[in-house]
């Protein structure tokens, strides 16, 4: 999820309370008594009521284990319930990227009125489903595979979706790009490269729910680790990273020919993409309509040598407002204190925790909703609640199940 656009709170103003007493009714269930509930629904100032227009929102109410949905309308709703402590939540779409909710609670022990505040949140219909970067053993780091899955309900295209990286470093002190990161711009390639997929804008589409895997290289990596190793076999991927030798004529990688090959954009490394984030992250971005990410990455006023240093090495800075989704982990070993962020709040909130070094493991998107089959993903720019940290991935597994909630 990106971007929280009209912030805030969900207010569970004006909530009439009044408590008066809890007292058991007599007459048991039947006799309960009834309250009138009025629902009213507020919006920030920059989403407008008529924006909503005939949107349809649906009020969930619940009370103890019994929740019941209701449609609800910019003129609010009547409800005549049973005393109690209800819980309110309102969601809708606005649009296909854009949904809307709101939250409040309310004691119904005479007629009261909720208001809720209605946020609007921009969902990146691309999201990173799982990342597998826990690397093999003996130093075998080959392996990556990165899913990327469509988390919307409409098809969407590939073509021109860049990924960047941070990699390795263990990040315990400020990192000399920490000013940047915290107002929002991002060095794409410090993770080896910026890679996009090809294509002129609708070669490579994505079905509702769909996921592909994205190997640094598509081979057998069970075979080609060191024995004992718990590596996947990604001879099946979707696509690989192949940093080219047209790019670099000491390139260590090797272009496996059954899979297609990613872009490269802009690199700093002649061998593997975002080899191991321990401690890092991945990011997705897209290009504004009209602007070619190879002319941006070619632009000297896009690029940036590590502040406070000498160094020859330019890098890619991207804005915070092209990035559809940002994940970042961190190794298990260090105090969760005291690392640093990769990204600005708005995109990434905190890290999941790195799966264990060779242990076949990742991180991947919790399941929060399956219809039709088909699995939804939880996306609140917040990796440490949103990934489950060290579970087995199978590349290209579907998922079936919903996830339990993180625990607290
Ligand atoms: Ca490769
Ligand atoms: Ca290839």
């Amino acid at each position: 999820m990106k971007k929280v656009f009209v912030t805030i709170l969900i207010a569970a103003a004006a909530v009439a309370s009044v408590l008066s007493s809890c007292q058991k009714n007599p007459e048991g269930e039947e006799g309960v008594k009834k309250y009138n509930l009025t629902v009213k629904l507020a919006v920030a100032d920059s989403l407008l009521f008529e924006d909503l227009g005939d949107k349809s929102l649906t009020l969930s109410y619940s009370k103890g284990a019994d929740s019941k949905d209701v449609p609800i309308d910019t003129a609010g709703v009547i409800l005549k319930l049973p005393q109690g402590t209800y819980s309110l939540s309102v969601s809708g779409k606005l649009s296909p990227s854009v949904s809307l909710s709101g939250a409040a609670s309310v004691e119904l022990y005479q007629d009261a009125e909720a208001s809720i505040e209605l946020t609007q949140i921009m969902a990146s219909p691309l999201i990173f489903r799982a990342i597998y970067s826990c690397c093999g053993i003996k130093g075998y780091t080959r392996d990556n595979f990165f899913e990327i899955v469509n988390n919307s309900d409409e098809v969407q295209y590939l073509d021109g979706v860049c990924l960047g990286c941070y990699s390795g470093a263990n990040y315990t002190s400020a990192s000399a790009w920490l000013p940047l990161v915290q107002k929002g711009l991002y060095p794409g390639d410090v993770g080896g490269a910026i890679i996009a997929f090809p294509g002129s804008g609708k070669e490579h589409p994505l079905e509702p729910g769909q996921a592909i895997v994205l190997a640094n290289d598509a081979t057998d990596h069970s075979t080609k680790a060191p024995a004992g190793n718990n590596c996947p076999d990604l001879s099946g991927a979707d696509w690989e990273v192949y940093i080219g030798s047209d790019l670099k004529s000491n390139t260590k990688d090797t272009d496996y020919a059954d899979v297609p090959n990613m872009e490269v954009i802009h690199f700093v490394s002649n061998d593997v993409w975002c080899q191991s984030i321990q401690n890092g992250g991945a990011f997705m971005f897209r290009m504004p309509e009209g602007v070619d990410v190879k002319k941006f990455a070619a632009d000297s006023t896009n690029l940036m040598i590590t502040p406070g240093t000498q160094a020859q090495t330019y890098y890619v800075m991207i804005p915070s407002e092209y990035v559809l989704d940002a994940v970042s982990l961190r190794n298990t070993a260090k105090d969760e204190s005291t690392l640093f962020p990769f990204f600005a709040s708005w995109d990434e909130v905190a890290m999941v925790p790195q799966a264990t070094q060779n242990s076949g493991n990742g991180v991947r998107r919790r399941v929060v909703k399956v219809e039709n089959g088909r699995a939804y993903y939880q996306d609140t720019n917040n990796s440490k609640k949103d990934f489950i940290s060290n579970v087995k991935i199978v590349p290209g597994a579907e998922y079936t199940e919903v996830d339990p909630e993180p625990e607290a």
